[in-house]
């Protein structure tokens, strides 16, 4: 399918996943019917969910967003005359808020290139592409609605021209390592000649700091980790009760991780009308709603190597909080 947005320099499509993808009903079956329980991160993303994602970039304790802001701000013109894109491919984009960075050089350099964000958040993706091609005249849109999950294989860029995929926000770290190093090996399927990917992925720290920037003093990463209760209520006719649950966060120091759960604080029953069943919770039982893995230059460099990717360049902000890695194929 193709849309016409009201502006030529804007369009969207919807991507056909390239394999078979679990629906929520099956992921629920999978996940919710019995402990341990746990649901995969994307179903946060809901319109509420995506703009709670953006409430928590701005929260003091959440630094990886600034420190890739910085880090963007300060080397971005040396990424683009580097990278030299006609096209950047960008997974899970959001709000491009950080994007625009990149675009800036753009400008400045007077090196145009097209933009296809990929992103399963259609109503944030869009808005953004809408405010994007105002304030760059030069630029268009071309707004990819899917899930990364199902494959990139398959996405309608063209064949001609030099490409910059752009994997921003630590998002890897989502992926378990099995799912990181498959996604990776897709990634590399999109890269030729001198094509180069963008990736940020969040620094292994002090324990404390980390599980700060994920349990903020205003609540707003709860709000976000009970918000995929609303989602389920919602999409899968069930009846969790919001209130019933606490957002924790810990660090796995072992597996170099941030688990987000929420914790049941009282037995009760749950209808998940969708699958025409009711669980059963009890008081302390954890659902696992995301993994958000931590890296250090070696684990991210082996990462890496595993799916046939050689570092670049590494940009590193202050005290190696966090890394900005230009990648390309080791060939
Ligand atoms: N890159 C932005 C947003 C990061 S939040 C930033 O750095 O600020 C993670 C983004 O990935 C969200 O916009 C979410 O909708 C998207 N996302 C999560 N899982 C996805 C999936 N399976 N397929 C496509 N997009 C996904
Ligand atoms: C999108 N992703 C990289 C974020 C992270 O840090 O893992 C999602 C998030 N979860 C809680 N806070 C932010």
């Amino acid at each position: 399918m193709r849309l016409s947005l009201g502006t030529r320099r804007l369009s969207s499509s919807e991507i056909t996943p390239a394999r078979a993808l679990p629906t929520l009903v099956d992921d629920a079956r999978a996940g919710l019917l019995a402990p341990p329980r746990q649901l995969p991160p994307k179903y946060f993303y809901d319109d509420y969910g995506s703009q709670l994602f953006e409430a928590i970039c701005a929260t003091p304790e959440y630094y990886p967003s600034r420190a890739e802001a910085s880090l963007l701000s300060r080397h971005a013109t040396q990424i683009i005359e580097r990278a030299a894109p006609d096209h950047m491919l960008e997974l899970g984009s959001g709000s491009s808020r950080k994007t625009r960075l990149l675009f800036d050089a753009c400008d400045a350099l007077a090196m145009p290139c097209i933009y296809w964000p990929f992103d399963v958040s259609a109503q944030m993706m869009l808005d953004a592409g809408a405010a994007l091609v105002t304030d760059y005249s030069w630029l268009s849109v071309h707004a990819l609605i899917g899930d990364y999950t199902g494959g990139i294989g398959n996405l309608p860029l063209p064949a001609q021209g030099r490409r910059l995929i752009v994997f921003l926000g630590g998002t890897l770290g989502n992926f378990e390592p099995d799912q990181a190093r498959a996604m990776l090996g897709e990634i590399v399927g999109l890269l030729r000649g001198d094509d180069l990917l963008l990736l940020g992925v969040d620094r292994v720290k002090d324990t404390a700091r980390l599980e700060a920037a994920y349990d903020d003093a205003q609540g707003i990463t709860a709000e976000f980790n009970r918000n995929v209760l609303t989602v389920l209520n919602r999409e899968l006719d069930a009846d969790f009760d919001l209130a019933a649950y606490r957002h924790r966060a810990v660090f796995d120091e072992q597996r170099a991780r941030i688990e987000m759960r929420l914790v049941s604080e009282r037995d009760h029953s749950v209808r998940l009308g969708a699958l025409d069943t009711t669980i059963e919770i009890t008081a302390g039982e954890e659902i696992v709603t995301e993994f958000s893995h931590k890296f250090t230059p070696a684990s991210i460099e082996a990462l890496l190597a595993d799916a046939g990717l050689i570092v670049d360049t590494h940009f590193e902000a202050d005290q190696g909080d966090y890394s900005l890695l230009l990648v390309r194929r080791d060939s």
